[in-house]
């Protein structure tokens, strides 16, 4: 998968890019990340991409024709259909769904915003798949940008190293449990024990036991997760929220 990533500020996007998980998939090949400063397409001896919006009010806009040029030079590189996604406050929230959605496709263009905005136009003449993190304020859309790519190189086959541990995720494939508990040794620390059921060597009874935590876990935190029609896990007693 190729992932173009456009923004006013690339120097925030090298320490990420570098790190761990993604910096393993992008060595073996298995997503092409690059960079690009809208200000390269900026016609303006000063690089400049932002002005002042028409009606007055405070803040800066970005200007149309740096972007839209930005995006159309991007596709052609591609050379393939490639997905425009606008990282806004405005768009739609970013599920676990939409990371599936665009983790199947060949190329991701992400269009970082800044300032006040965009230029109105620049949404019109592009029509953006545009996507918000979640119901905050960000400063600019980079950081929106890396948790999208942070989520969709996890799914791309080959990334992971243990094969199951992405269809195994909480919030994939219809699965809509929070995790359960995890230990390691040692078996005691401070008072606190391992529950005995994971040292019993009984896998079905572990299984069974995890599922249990997982879904009470679910019930008393995010019972908007819990399909009410969906039986509860034979062994899991309906347990009463606070
Ligand atoms: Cl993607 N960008 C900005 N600027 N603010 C946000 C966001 C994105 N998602 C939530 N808030």
């Amino acid at each position: 998968m190729r992932v173009d990533l456009l923004t006013l500020f690339p120097g925030m996007f090298p320490g990420y890019l570098e790190q761990s998980l993604l910096n393993k998939a992008r060595t073996r090949g298995l997503v092409d990340v690059r960079v690009h400063d809208i200000r390269q397409w900026s016609r303006d001896k000063h690089h400049k991409v932002d002005d002042r919006p028409f009606g007055g009010g405070p803040g800066m806009v970005l200007r149309v024709e740096p972007v839209v040029e930005s995006v159309e030079a991007i596709r052609q590189q591609g050379g393939q259909a490639a997905r425009l996604v606008l990282l806004t406050p405005q768009g739609r929230r970013l599920t676990q769904g939409v990371v599936e959605e665009l983790a199947s496709v060949p190329q991701l263009i992400l269009l970082c915003g800044r300032y006040e905005g965009f230029d109105q136009r620049v949404i019109d003449i592009l029509q953006p798949d545009e996507i918000s993190i979640g119901d905050y304020v960000l400063n600019g859309g980079e950081v929106g940008a890396m948790v999208v790519i942070d989520a969709v190189i996890r799914l791309i086959p080959g990334v992971l190293g243990h094969a199951g541990s992405s269809r195994e995720d909480s919030f994939s494939g219809g699965n809509r449990w929070l995790e359960f508990a995890q230990y390691t040794r040692p078996r005691e620390y401070r008072g606190h024990a391992v529950p005995e059921i994971l040292l019993s060597g009984d896998h079905q009874a572990i299984a069974r036991w995890r599922q249990e935590q997982s879904y009470q876990k679910t019930q008393q935190r995010r019972a908007d997760l819990l399909d009410p029609a969906a039986s509860p896990p034979d062994a899991a007693p309906r347990k009463e929220l606070p």
